[in-house]
């Protein structure tokens, strides 16, 4: 390793974006950073999420944090309006509850901007931890609400919908993310008033290529079916990623890796998140004797050391098992901005790449078994162990009191157009800004990559911090197929962490 890279590997430690390679590489396309735009209503595990979000916020131009409503979540219009979606949980479960005026909101809700007001009282020791986190006052800004007074409905704009309908309009490059863990109805009202005001005009056209270029929707599911019933028939363009997985949610029980099962438990989580400062303390777990909604009667996490027919007697729905005081609820919605972190898997660049958010289409699991929540539950641990090390950066006052993610990068470009036949050399690099000793490997993706063989990687003698890998790309590989190849460097620091370098080799004609 040359003192040049050695350098870059340092600053590394600082900025996230200092040593990452050529732009278009990047989430952010021409952009440093990728722009996003986070929706979310008031559940207690898109709370979770949204602790999650802030503390990888120095890697995302936040656009706006936009409350919204959802299925489950509406906050009524405060003039005793009834509303009523067929189908929905109010009428299941034995139920008859709605028309309501409002569902599973409370009066004067602010969750959003409670968890902005922590990240204000943890903001000065993140910063000791990594460069780009945006200013509590300039998140504080970024607070909209959307289109929440009813389920799935566009009827109206609000700030939420003009702050996206400008973002899509204005002249900076995209992509803009969409990023929601509620319902789209506030995606849908956007894109609403941008047709209603430009369809029969001369610029048209060109307004709509650029908004269907520009805008990715990364979504949780269809919670209000706004996409369904507007965005899909009237915006075809947009690209819509399907981020629903079980391995975040209220299923992940029955989801992880036998070996990630800890990750779950009380003890994993008292130690490593609900005892670590003021956002362990606000992370919902079970038995915590919080509500989201005081009464809500699908809200039964707060309770601990109560059987099923207990919570049932008492009048809640139990549709999840009960669990031990201070263990994991769920997180559901964090998969919708995983793939956007910059830790060197560019899940971004294709739904089907893949990273901590999941892939679209199944991983091979480890018995051979081809599986949609391996494509998540692969990462679950790792992810889970850069969780809890950005919880003790919110309390360590100093960078040499907690551990930072190791090096892996690649000398040289991470897209390369190759030829059959060829061998290809691939050098990582590796390091630690904590000078960690560290371990790493090269394996193939092979799920995620398009040549549907494996490839053999040989072992060539490098450098220090060097890890030198050839690959002769196979004969029967054919024009247009990609080979997946992923540098991956793990620290010996507490938590252990993990860094990746995604190459990509395409095939050439
Ligand atoms: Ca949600
Ligand atoms: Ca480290
Ligand atoms: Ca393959």
């Amino acid at each position: 390793m040359t003192a040049a890279v050695l350098a870059g590997v340092m600053i590394a430690a600082s900025g996230a974006s200092a040593f990452a390679g050529d732009a278009d590489s990047q989430p952010g396309g021409e952009n440093a950073k990728p722009r996003v735009i986070l929706m979310h209503d008031p559940e207690l595990d898109d709370q979770n999420t949204l602790v999650r979000y802030l503390m990888y916020s120095n890697e995302f131009d936040t656009e706006g944090l936009v409350y919204s409503s959802s299925g489950v979540h509406w906050a009524g219009d405060g003039k005793g309006t009834l509303w009523h979606v067929a189908g929905r949980e109010y009428t299941r479960f034995g139920l008859n509850i709605c028309p309501c005026t409002s569902w599973r909101w409370k009066p004067g809700e602010r969750f959003i901007d409670d968890a902005v007001d922590i990240y204000a009282q943890v903001y000065p020791n993140l910063r000791k931890h990594a460069g780009g986190y945006p200013s509590p006052k300039e998140l504080q800004s970024k607070i909209y609400t959307g289109n929440i007074e009813f389920d799935g409905d566009i009827s109206k704009d609000s700030p939420g919908s003009d702050l996206i309908r400008k973002s899509l309009l204005d002249n900076r490059p995209g992509p803009v993310y969409l990023l929601t863990g509620a319902g789209q109805s506030t995606i849908a009202r956007a894109l609403k008033s941008i047709k209603d005001e430009y369809e029969n005009t001369p610029q048209w056209a060109q307004i709509s290529t650029k908004v269907s270029q520009k805008a990715i929707i990364q979504s949780f599911g269809d919670q209000d079916g706004t996409y369904a019933g507007y965005i899909g028939k009237n915006w075809p363009g947009i690209e819509f990623r399907q981020m629903s997985t079980s391995i975040w949610g209220y299923g992940a029980r029955n989801a992880v890796l036998p070996q990630d099962a800890k990750y779950l438990s009380a003890e994993w989580t008292k130690a490593n998140v609900s005892d670590v400062g003021p956002f362990g303390a606000y992370y919902r777990v079970w038995g915590d004797g919080k509500q989201m909604v005081p009464g809500d009667i699908f809200d039964h996490f707060g309770f601990s050391g109560l059987t099923t027919e207990q919570l049932k007697a008492m009048g809640y729905v139990v549709w999840t098992p009960p669990q031990a005081k201070g263990s994991w609820i769920s997180e559901g919605d964090t998969s919708i901005f995983m793939n956007l972190i910059d830790n060197g898997l560019r899940g971004y660049v294709d739904a089907g790449y893949g990273g901590w958010g999941g892939r679209k289409g199944s991983d091979t699991d480890p018995n051979g078994v081809p599986s949609g929540n391996y494509a998540a539950s692969r990462w679950f641990g790792t992810a889970q162990q850069d969780f809890a090390a950005r919880l003790q950066w919110t309390v360590a006052a100093r960078y040499s009191e907690a551990n930072h993610e190791p090096t892996a990068k690649v000398a040289g470009q991470v897209d390369r157009t190759v030829s059959r036949g060829q061998t290809v050399t691939l050098t990582g690099l590796t390091g630690d800004p904590d000078r960690d000793q560290v371990t790493s490997s090269w394996w193939q993706y092979a799920d995620a990559d398009t040549y549907p063989g494996t490839v053999t990687i040989n072992q060539v003698p490098g450098g220090q911090q060097q890890h030198v890998v050839k690959v002769r790309v196979p004969d029967d590989a054919a024009p247009g197929q990609t080979i997946h190849l992923i540098l991956q460097v793990t620290d010996n620091g507490s938590p252990a962490l993990t860094s990746y370098q995604r190459v990509v080799l395409t095939v050439s004609g």
